[in-house]
């Protein structure tokens, strides 16, 4: 059995649960219980608050987790990252009030600044050579300033709209940050074997929602152009149309050049593209 733990309720728990569901995994009846375990998989799931998830990791009370890379590097524990898994997305970054002259990190150089995330921050700030003092607060960090409790902050920021209506504005990023997968290091054989399972599943999930399945009709003095943009994942399927002179192609697409490639494939005379979505992909 595989011990994962993902947080309780907050920004990742929906996503990390929905991975699970990608990965055909179903876990038995609610979920605002400390743990379920799932009925077709050997993983049993805990619901922790995300800043307790390094450290039972760290303990083995967990075999891995999911959590916001901001928190397993501010919680510094010794559980290694295998994975990123691409939600969740933030940066760590400094804000100082809006009307404050800000043209370099140097004029941070003794604010006083508040944060969650002091060990981050005093990484950063001795990286740069700068000092400042570090006000480490628990919660509601951007209402610092306006309080006067500190001279600027240090915070997660994702569209920047806590910090605009705060009267704050971003000057330095410190992290940016996703959802990641870590484990603890010295996990037994018969635990890295589902583990393995676990990857191999995540992987095809992820995989497949960076590609794009992609059929077009192209005229066949042009299949190998057609074909050389289209690599796929060995090569091209190309089967020939009723219509003489014509075939039909199939391929696979990487997101990231999907545009590009639809480009060139248009310049090269292909016909009735179309593009579906691919729910799991093995390579
Ligand atoms: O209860 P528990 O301790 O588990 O939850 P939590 O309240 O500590 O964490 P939660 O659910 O807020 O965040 C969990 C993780 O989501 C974080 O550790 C990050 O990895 C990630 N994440 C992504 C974010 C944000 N985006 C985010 N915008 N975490 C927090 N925020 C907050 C930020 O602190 C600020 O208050 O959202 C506000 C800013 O958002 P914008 O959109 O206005 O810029
Ligand atoms: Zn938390």
């Amino acid at each position: 059995m595989l011990k994962i733990a993902i947080q309780r309720s907050g920004r990742l728990y929906e996503d990390s649960i929905k991975l699970l569901k990608e990965c055909g995994i179903e876990l038995n009846n609610g979920n605002k219980q400390l743990k379920t375990s799932a009925y077709n998989f050997p993983l049993e799931v805990y619901f922790l608050r995300d800043d307790d998830i390094p450290q039972y990791v760290y303990d083995g009370v967990a075999d891995v987790g999911i959590v916001g890379e901001n928190v397993l590097l501010e919680k510094g524990k010794d559980i290694e990252l295998i994975y990123r898994l691409g939600f969740g997305r933030c940066r760590l970054s400094i804000a100082v009030p809006k009307n404050l002259k800000y043209n370099s990190i140097a004029d941070l150089e003794g604010l006083k600044i508040a944060t969650t995330y002091s060990s981050l921050l005093q990484t950063f700030l001795n990286e740069k050579k700068v000092t400042a003092e570090i006000h480490e607060i628990s919660g509601s960090v951007e209402i610092a300033p306006g309080i006067g409790l500190a001279d600027a902050i240090c915070d997660l920021v994702s569209s920047g709209s806590t910090l605009f209506t705060n009267g704050l504005k971003e000057v330095e990023v410190v992290l940016r940050s996703e959802a990641v997968l870590a484990i603890n290091k010295q996990l037994p054989a018969e635990k890295k074997d589902i583990l393995e399972k676990l990857m191999l599943r995540i992987n095809a999930v992820k995989t497949a929602k960076n590609n794009k399945y992609i059929l077009l009709n192209a005229p066949n003095n042009k299949l190998k152009e057609i074909a050389s943009i289209l690599p796929g994942m060995k090569s091209p399927t190309v089967v020939p149309l009723a219509e003489e002179g014509w075939s039909s192609v199939q391929s696979v697409v990487n997101e990231n050049i999907f545009w590009e490639v639809i480009e060139k494939l248009k310049a090269l005379g292909a016909e009735g593209i179309l593009v579906v979505p691919i729910e799991k992909m093995i390579m």
